[in-house]
């Protein structure tokens, strides 16, 4: 089953939408595997945003993701990337679907809320990055024939 690193993010937390994001990812029929509420070190944060280092956006993205604690989980389901970054909406709020959550609760790319993996590949080594594998919950809920096919 696919898995994907779901992060909300210091505004999300500051905002009292923990509870929202989860609510919109079982609505959808996702399964919760892992969840931790940290505080984010400089370390990983850095790791995490590795991709993005030299860009202009750079710091202040370390700044902001390290300025208060995130609700970090793992999702899993079919197609669980792209039904979460779905879910999300686009990264630039004002381009995001309405009905997802960035369009319904952000306005600004460096305070949108999430962070859903971008691929199958870098939801696996981002809950390797995130999570240590006992970590993981393996689980059946009663209702999964009736949402996975
Ligand atoms: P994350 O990784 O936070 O889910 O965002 P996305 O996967 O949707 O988008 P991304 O990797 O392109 O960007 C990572 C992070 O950087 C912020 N950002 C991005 C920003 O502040 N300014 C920008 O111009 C861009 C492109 C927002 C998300």
């Amino acid at each position: 089953m696919e898995h994907t690193l779901v992060l909300v993010k210091p505004d999300g937390v500051q905002r009292g939408l923990i509870g929202e994001v989860i609510s919109r990812l079982e609505r959808r029929g996702l399964r919760l595997v892992a969840a931790k509420f940290l505080n984010v070190s400089q370390e990983l944060a850095e790791t995490h945003y590795a991709i993005h280092k030299g860009k202009p956006f750079y710091d202040g993205l370390i700044r902001y993701i390290t300025s208060a604690p995130v609700m970090a989980m793992v999702w899993e389901g079919p197609n669980a990337v792209a039904a979460v970054r779905q879910t999300m909406g686009s990264t630039r709020p004002t381009e995001a679907a309405p009905g997802s959550l960035r369009h319904d609760y952000a306005l600004e790319v460096g305070r949108n809320l999430t962070h859903g993996s971008d691929s199958p590949e870098n939801g696996v080594k981002e809950v390797e990055l995130w999570f240590h594998p006992d970590e993981l919950v393996s689980w059946e809920r009663s209702v999964d024939p009736w949402i996975f096919e």
